[in-house]
């Protein structure tokens, strides 16, 4: 292929499968249906690349302290392309101060891929601070995390996705912050690795900054961004940015503050809702999340085919975190999938935060995350029905079109799919899904990003009716121009029409 040092610096290789043998072009598609990134391309990228220093000006003079405690980093791994976790490895042990790892523990979830049984063992066995613990049978990302931190020994700990690519410095500031403060969960500032070129996407920093919240219904992370106050108290930009959700691929913690909030919810399966609940804990039970600007780690977003076991597993989850720290919030995301009747026993989690005398839920709406967007609050909550067809209102549940969702019209029933929300941003939402102008004709909503945009609207009431108005357009309904021609959708039209 004539490759020069593919990815090397964080540099992509974009393979044109056009111009490979029929033999390679299969290769490549079977690599992508495997696991939802191209592990072909991987494999042609070194196992040891560098990644440019691009920490922002400011945080090599703060961090030059290393007289830090020392780390153990928790690896997971599930049936992960040889060469992504491999490289995971080497970047950690290439981007950290050798007498800050204590130890990197590689968790295997019961992989059925051969190649990471004993040649991964022999493999890592070159490293004197690297060890492989596997479990059993497949316990799922929680429980398997809880496996790697109980044979941990130091007094912080990370834990990290085993597609993940870490830039120099990333360590110092996560821990430096940890051993100011104990209950402090600190998070790096996370790139992308491209699932496709594993080329490194920078993610910008600054007022524009992505932050985690939770969105309401299904407490599914989203992105926000910084409040005007946080903005405004921070004095510098390498200043640390309180968080009110962490996204779970890289987390750093002080090993008694994780033990002493009961670590994550074994009760967990599968999947997702661990990070929410340490997220929720922390903050209610006197520690706090922050996202630290001067450390930076890449993260390979790949999309996870969808499953019923994996939705299954997420709504139980979810049932079972709401049930534990939501209070009487609990409805929106206890009963999300109303067929999740047993959730588990959550007693000895209550127990646990009796006895740790954590705060009501409500602490957190009014001092973590007074932004935090719940379902009926708007300054107007209800359905939005055509005054003309009398009978159809807008529906979010449509069909994906892209990144988005369209939006129809359908008999009322000012429930779920149609209960809306006029919010304070301007926004007009069904829980976390914006209405989004920025379509063409349609009229669809994707996730809130909270930047206003194509996610503002007006609403004029005109005539005891409302307009409403995005850009110089209104939403009115229009015949589908698809075969059925009887269907009728939202569109965006011009004022007079
Ligand atoms: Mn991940």
């Amino acid at each position: 292929m004539n490759l020069t040092n593919p990815g090397v610096g964080g540099t992509g290789l974009l393979l044109d499968v056009s111009k490979l043998p029929k033999e390679e072009a299969e290769k490549f598609q079977r690599s992508l249906e495997q696991r939802e990134y191209s592990s072909y391309t991987s494999s042609l990228i070194p196992l040891q690349r560098s990644l440019p220093d691009i920490r922002l000006k400011g945080c090599h003079s703060l961090y030059t302290d290393l007289n830090l405690p020392e780390t153990s980093v928790v690896i997971i791994f599930y049936n992960e392309h040889w060469s992504v976790l491999v490289r995971t490895i080497h970047s950690v042990m290439d981007n950290t101060p050798p007498h800050l790892i204590k130890e990197i523990i590689l968790v295997d979830d019961a992989s059925t891929d051969k190649v990471l049984k004993e040649p991964l063992k022999k493999y890592v066995s070159r490293f004197q601070k690297v060890r492989i613990v596997r479990a059993k049978s497949n316990v799922g990302l929680t429980r398997a995390r809880i496996i790697g931190f109980e044979q941990s020994t130091a007094p912080v700990a990370v834990f990290m996705d085993g597609h993940s690519e870490c830039f120099p410095g990333w360590l110092e500031p996560l821990v430096t912050r940890i051993a100011e403060n104990q209950s402090i969960i600190t998070t790096p500032h996370l790139h992308a690795v491209d699932s496709k070129s594993f080329k490194i996407i920078e993610w910008g920093q600054g007022r524009g900054m992505g932050i985690p919240i939770f969105g309401f219904p299904n407490l599914f992370f989203t992105w926000s961004t910084m409040s005007e106050e946080e903005w405004r108290k921070r004095k510098r930009e390498t200043d640390p940015v309180r968080s009110p959700a962490i996204v779970g691929c890289v987390i750093a913690f002080s090993r008694r503050w994780f033990k002493k909030l009961g670590m994550f919810d074994p009760g967990l399966e599968i999947w997702a809702g661990e990070a929410t609940e340490l997220a929720i804990k922390t903050w209610l039970c006197g520690g706090g999340l922050e996202s630290i600007p001067c450390s930076n780690v890449a993260h390979l977003y790949h999309p996870h085919r969808p499953s019923e076991k994996r939705r299954i597993a997420y709504n139980r989850n979810i049932a079972r975190v709401s049930n534990m720290w939501l209070d009487k919030y609990k409805h929106f995301s206890e009963n999300y999938d109303s067929s999740i009747a047993d959730f588990g026993d959550i007693s000895d989690r209550i127990a646990l935060r009796d006895s740790l005398k954590c705060h009501p839920f409500e602490f957190y709406l009014t001092n973590v995350n007074p932004y935090q967007f719940i379902p009926g609050n708007g300054i107007y909550t209800g359905l939005i029905r055509n005054v003309e067809l009398g009978t159809h209102c807008f529906d979010s549940g449509g069909g994906k079109n892209g990144d988005s969702v369209n939006v129809l019209l359908y008999s009322c029933h000012g429930q779920g799919n149609q209960l809306w929300d006029f919010t304070d941003r301007r926004e007009i939402r069904v829980g976390g899904q914006c209405l989004d102008s920025g379509y063409g004709d349609n009229v669809v909503t994707k996730n809130c990003h909270g930047l206003r945009r194509n996610q503002e609207w007006e609403v004029i009431s005109l005539e005891g009716h409302v307009l409403l108005e995005s850009h110089g357009h209104c939403v009115g309904v229009t015949k589908s121009s698809k075969t059925n021609e009887t269907e009728l959708l939202p569109a965006l039209t011009s004022p007079d029409s």
